[in-house]
Protein backbone atom coordinates (compact mmCIF):
# COMPACT_ATOMS: atom_id res chain seq x y z
CA UNK A 1 0.00 0.00 0.00
CA UNK A 2 3.07 2.47 0.70
CA UNK A 3 4.58 0.93 -1.92
CA UNK A 4 1.45 2.23 -4.36
CA UNK A 5 1.02 5.65 -2.67
CA UNK A 6 4.34 6.27 -3.56
CA UNK A 7 4.16 4.82 -7.37
CA UNK A 8 0.79 7.51 -8.00
CA UNK A 9 2.47 10.44 -6.17
CA UNK A 10 5.46 10.25 -7.99
CA UNK A 11 3.53 9.51 -11.30
CA UNK A 12 1.57 12.74 -10.42
CA UNK A 13 3.00 15.38 -12.51
CA UNK A 14 2.64 12.98 -15.66
CA UNK A 15 -0.63 12.19 -15.09
CA UNK A 16 -2.26 16.17 -14.22
CA UNK A 17 -1.46 17.27 -17.37
CA UNK A 18 -4.86 18.95 -18.63
CA UNK A 19 -4.72 17.46 -21.57
CA UNK A 20 -8.01 15.88 -23.53
CA UNK A 21 -9.08 12.64 -25.82
CA UNK A 22 -12.10 12.35 -27.57
CA UNK A 23 -14.01 9.16 -26.67
CA UNK A 24 -17.87 8.91 -27.36
CA UNK A 25 -19.69 9.58 -30.69
CA UNK A 26 -23.50 10.69 -30.29
CA UNK A 27 -25.99 11.03 -33.09
CA UNK A 28 -28.64 13.61 -32.78
CA UNK A 29 -27.95 13.28 -29.00
CA UNK A 30 -28.33 9.39 -28.55
CA UNK A 31 -24.96 8.73 -26.67
CA UNK A 32 -23.41 5.35 -28.78
CA UNK A 33 -21.38 4.38 -26.16
CA UNK A 34 -17.93 4.62 -24.33
CA UNK A 35 -15.04 3.76 -26.81
CA UNK A 36 -17.84 2.90 -29.60
CA UNK A 37 -17.11 3.66 -33.41
CA UNK A 38 -14.18 6.17 -32.79
CA UNK A 39 -10.24 5.23 -32.41
CA UNK A 40 -9.25 6.93 -28.99
CA UNK A 41 -5.42 7.44 -27.97
CA UNK A 42 -4.24 6.14 -24.67
CA UNK A 43 -2.54 9.25 -24.17
CA UNK A 44 -3.94 12.52 -23.92
CA UNK A 45 -0.79 14.31 -24.78
CA UNK A 46 -1.56 16.70 -28.00
CA UNK A 47 0.22 16.79 -31.37
CA UNK A 48 2.04 20.48 -32.21
CA UNK A 49 4.10 19.47 -35.07
CA UNK A 50 1.38 20.58 -37.88
CA UNK A 51 3.78 17.82 -40.29
CA UNK A 52 3.27 14.84 -37.51
CA UNK A 53 2.89 11.64 -39.86
CA UNK A 54 -0.72 10.90 -37.80
CA UNK A 55 -2.08 14.54 -37.63
CA UNK A 56 -5.27 12.79 -39.42
CA UNK A 57 -6.45 10.62 -36.91
CA UNK A 58 -3.82 10.40 -34.11
CA UNK A 59 -2.14 7.01 -33.16
CA UNK A 60 -1.65 4.90 -30.07
CA UNK A 61 -4.88 3.94 -29.91
CA UNK A 62 -6.75 1.88 -26.87
CA UNK A 63 -7.40 -1.56 -27.89
CA UNK A 64 -9.20 -3.65 -29.16
CA UNK A 65 -9.87 -0.41 -31.61
CA UNK A 66 -13.75 -0.37 -32.16
CA UNK A 67 -15.02 -2.51 -35.34
CA UNK A 68 -18.28 -0.50 -34.87
CA UNK A 69 -19.48 1.84 -37.63
CA UNK A 70 -22.37 4.78 -36.43
CA UNK A 71 -25.06 4.77 -39.08
CA UNK A 72 -26.04 8.76 -38.92
CA UNK A 73 -28.46 10.28 -42.39
CA UNK A 74 -27.00 13.07 -44.41
CA UNK A 75 -28.92 15.85 -41.74
CA UNK A 76 -28.64 14.20 -38.80
CA UNK A 77 -26.39 16.10 -35.82
CA UNK A 78 -23.13 14.13 -34.80
CA UNK A 79 -21.28 14.69 -32.18
CA UNK A 80 -18.07 13.89 -30.44
CA UNK A 81 -17.20 13.74 -26.25
CA UNK A 82 -14.07 14.78 -25.71
CA UNK A 83 -12.56 14.09 -21.57
CA UNK A 84 -9.44 14.65 -19.69
CA UNK A 85 -8.53 11.04 -20.10
CA UNK A 86 -11.03 7.98 -21.23
CA UNK A 87 -13.65 7.83 -19.16
CA UNK A 88 -13.60 11.59 -18.57
CA UNK A 89 -12.54 12.89 -14.71
CA UNK A 90 -9.14 11.46 -13.89
CA UNK A 91 -10.27 11.69 -10.34
CA UNK A 92 -13.64 12.98 -8.25
CA UNK A 93 -13.68 16.41 -8.57
CA UNK A 94 -11.13 16.76 -11.68
CA UNK A 95 -11.35 20.87 -12.87
CA UNK A 96 -9.47 19.61 -15.77
CA UNK A 97 -12.72 17.67 -17.28
CA UNK A 98 -13.32 17.32 -20.25
CA UNK A 99 -9.94 19.88 -20.60
CA UNK A 100 -8.16 22.36 -18.93
CA UNK A 101 -10.24 25.95 -19.10
CA UNK A 102 -6.82 27.41 -20.01
CA UNK A 103 -7.23 25.43 -23.44
CA UNK A 104 -8.95 28.08 -25.75
CA UNK A 105 -9.53 27.14 -29.00
CA UNK A 106 -11.59 26.61 -31.90
CA UNK A 107 -13.76 22.79 -32.37
CA UNK A 108 -13.57 21.46 -35.95
CA UNK A 109 -15.27 18.56 -38.09
CA UNK A 110 -13.92 16.88 -41.13
CA UNK A 111 -15.10 14.28 -43.15
CA UNK A 112 -13.18 11.78 -45.81
CA UNK A 113 -14.76 9.12 -47.50
CA UNK A 114 -13.57 5.75 -47.37
CA UNK A 115 -14.33 2.25 -48.47
CA UNK A 116 -14.52 0.58 -45.19
CA UNK A 117 -14.52 3.07 -42.27
CA UNK A 118 -13.80 0.56 -39.21
CA UNK A 119 -10.44 -0.29 -41.45
CA UNK A 120 -9.47 2.06 -43.42
CA UNK A 121 -6.68 4.10 -42.23
CA UNK A 122 -6.37 7.63 -41.51
CA UNK A 123 -3.89 8.74 -43.86
CA UNK A 124 -3.70 9.75 -47.77
CA UNK A 125 -7.31 10.37 -47.10
CA UNK A 126 -9.02 13.58 -48.75
CA UNK A 127 -11.09 15.32 -45.95
CA UNK A 128 -13.48 18.20 -46.15
CA UNK A 129 -14.19 20.43 -43.41
CA UNK A 130 -18.37 20.09 -42.14
CA UNK A 131 -17.75 21.93 -39.02
CA UNK A 132 -16.24 24.81 -36.72
CA UNK A 133 -16.77 26.56 -33.93
CA UNK A 134 -14.07 29.63 -33.34
CA UNK A 135 -14.23 32.31 -31.39
CA UNK A 136 -17.61 34.19 -30.86
CA UNK A 137 -18.17 38.43 -30.24
CA UNK A 138 -18.30 37.64 -26.55
CA UNK A 139 -14.94 36.56 -26.41
CA UNK A 140 -15.78 32.78 -25.92
CA UNK A 141 -14.45 29.95 -28.07
CA UNK A 142 -15.09 26.64 -29.12
CA UNK A 143 -13.34 24.81 -26.64
CA UNK A 144 -15.66 26.93 -23.94
CA UNK A 145 -18.78 25.69 -25.20
CA UNK A 146 -17.52 22.21 -25.48
CA UNK A 147 -17.00 22.30 -21.24
CA UNK A 148 -20.18 23.76 -21.28
CA UNK A 149 -21.95 21.16 -22.77
CA UNK A 150 -20.04 18.30 -20.91
CA UNK A 151 -17.52 17.53 -23.68
CA UNK A 152 -19.60 17.16 -26.24
CA UNK A 153 -19.23 19.13 -29.95
CA UNK A 154 -21.91 18.54 -32.21
CA UNK A 155 -22.42 19.69 -35.78
CA UNK A 156 -25.31 18.50 -38.54
CA UNK A 157 -23.77 16.16 -41.59
CA UNK A 158 -24.64 18.51 -44.51
CA UNK A 159 -27.14 16.98 -46.33
CA UNK A 160 -25.99 16.94 -49.65
CA UNK A 161 -22.63 14.48 -48.03
CA UNK A 162 -23.20 11.37 -50.09
CA UNK A 163 -24.06 7.93 -48.64
CA UNK A 164 -21.05 5.45 -47.86
CA UNK A 165 -18.51 5.53 -45.10
CA UNK A 166 -16.38 8.53 -43.83
CA UNK A 167 -14.09 8.69 -41.15
CA UNK A 168 -15.22 11.86 -38.90
CA UNK A 169 -12.21 13.61 -38.38
CA UNK A 170 -12.88 15.74 -34.43
CA UNK A 171 -10.20 18.12 -33.37
CA UNK A 172 -9.58 20.70 -30.79
CA UNK A 173 -6.60 23.34 -30.94
CA UNK A 174 -5.70 24.77 -27.60
CA UNK A 175 -3.67 27.91 -28.09
CA UNK A 176 -3.27 29.32 -24.87
CA UNK A 177 0.98 29.17 -25.58
CA UNK A 178 0.39 29.55 -29.50
CA UNK A 179 2.03 32.91 -29.53
CA UNK A 180 4.87 31.04 -30.18
CA UNK A 181 6.02 29.23 -33.06
CA UNK A 182 5.27 25.05 -32.27
CA UNK A 183 2.88 25.46 -29.17
CA UNK A 184 0.04 25.69 -30.45
CA UNK A 185 -1.60 22.19 -29.18
CA UNK A 186 -4.15 19.84 -31.56
CA UNK A 187 -5.99 17.01 -30.09
CA UNK A 188 -7.68 14.89 -32.37
CA UNK A 189 -9.73 11.50 -33.37
CA UNK A 190 -11.65 9.84 -35.78
CA UNK A 191 -15.04 8.21 -35.56
CA UNK A 192 -16.36 5.61 -38.31
CA UNK A 193 -19.15 6.25 -39.40
CA UNK A 194 -21.82 5.25 -42.48
CA UNK A 195 -24.05 7.92 -43.67
CA UNK A 196 -27.19 7.33 -45.74
CA UNK A 197 -28.99 10.11 -47.87
CA UNK A 198 -29.73 11.21 -51.26
CA UNK A 199 -26.91 13.84 -51.41
CA UNK A 200 -23.99 13.37 -53.71
CA UNK A 201 -20.89 15.51 -52.38
CA UNK A 202 -17.71 13.88 -51.40
CA UNK A 203 -16.12 17.01 -50.38
CA UNK A 204 -15.77 20.21 -52.63
CA UNK A 205 -12.47 21.79 -51.24
CA UNK A 206 -10.73 18.58 -49.81
CA UNK A 207 -7.22 18.88 -47.97
CA UNK A 208 -4.90 16.09 -46.45
CA UNK A 209 -3.61 15.18 -43.47
CA UNK A 210 -0.59 16.77 -42.52
CA UNK A 211 -0.71 19.06 -45.13
CA UNK A 212 -3.40 21.10 -44.39
CA UNK A 213 -2.10 23.46 -41.93
CA UNK A 214 1.20 25.40 -41.84
CA UNK A 215 2.72 25.94 -38.52
CA UNK A 216 2.27 30.07 -39.52
CA UNK A 217 -1.08 29.66 -40.40
CA UNK A 218 -2.85 32.90 -38.27
CA UNK A 219 -5.10 30.49 -36.47
CA UNK A 220 -1.83 28.59 -35.42
CA UNK A 221 0.19 31.42 -34.65
CA UNK A 222 -1.33 33.39 -32.80
CA UNK A 223 -1.48 36.02 -29.25
CA UNK A 224 -5.06 35.21 -27.91
CA UNK A 225 -4.93 37.52 -25.37
CA UNK A 226 -5.86 40.96 -24.37
CA UNK A 227 -3.75 43.95 -23.06
CA UNK A 228 -5.44 42.47 -19.55
CA UNK A 229 -4.32 38.97 -20.27
CA UNK A 230 -7.65 37.63 -21.24
CA UNK A 231 -7.85 35.02 -23.50
CA UNK A 232 -10.47 36.66 -25.69
CA UNK A 233 -8.70 37.76 -28.47
CA UNK A 234 -8.16 40.82 -28.18
CA UNK A 235 -10.82 42.45 -29.93
CA UNK A 236 -9.37 40.49 -33.19
CA UNK A 237 -11.32 38.08 -35.58
CA UNK A 238 -10.14 34.65 -35.57
CA UNK A 239 -9.51 32.65 -38.43
CA UNK A 240 -9.85 28.97 -37.96
CA UNK A 241 -7.54 27.06 -39.98
CA UNK A 242 -8.27 24.82 -42.65
CA UNK A 243 -10.42 24.95 -46.00
CA UNK A 244 -13.79 26.68 -45.82
CA UNK A 245 -16.43 24.42 -44.58
CA UNK A 246 -18.30 21.95 -47.53
CA UNK A 247 -21.41 24.35 -47.76
CA UNK A 248 -24.85 22.39 -49.72
C1 LIG B 1 -24.68 1.86 -44.36
O1 LIG B 1 -25.98 2.36 -44.54
C2 LIG B 1 -26.68 1.71 -45.60
C3 LIG B 1 -27.99 2.46 -45.80
O2 LIG B 1 -28.73 2.50 -44.61
C4 LIG B 1 -26.85 0.25 -45.26
O3 LIG B 1 -27.50 -0.42 -46.32
C5 LIG B 1 -25.48 -0.38 -45.02
O4 LIG B 1 -25.62 -1.71 -44.60
C6 LIG B 1 -24.72 0.40 -43.97
N1 LIG B 1 -23.36 -0.11 -43.83
C7 LIG B 1 -22.82 -0.33 -42.65
C8 LIG B 1 -21.42 -0.82 -42.66
O5 LIG B 1 -23.40 -0.14 -41.59
CU1 LIG C 1 -2.97 20.56 -22.55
Amino acid sequence: MKYFAAAVLALLPVLTSAHCVAQRVRVNGADQGQLVGIRTPNSNNPIQNVNDGNFACNSGFHTPVSSNVINVKAGDKIGTQWGHVIGGAQFSGDKDNPIAASHKGPAIFYLAKVDNAASASGTGLKWFKIGEDGLDGSGKWGVDRMISNGGWVDFEVPSCVAPGQYLLRTELIALHSASKQGQAQFYMGCAQINVSGSGSNTGGQTVSFPGAYSANDPGILVNIYDKAGQPNGGGQPYKIPGPAKLTC
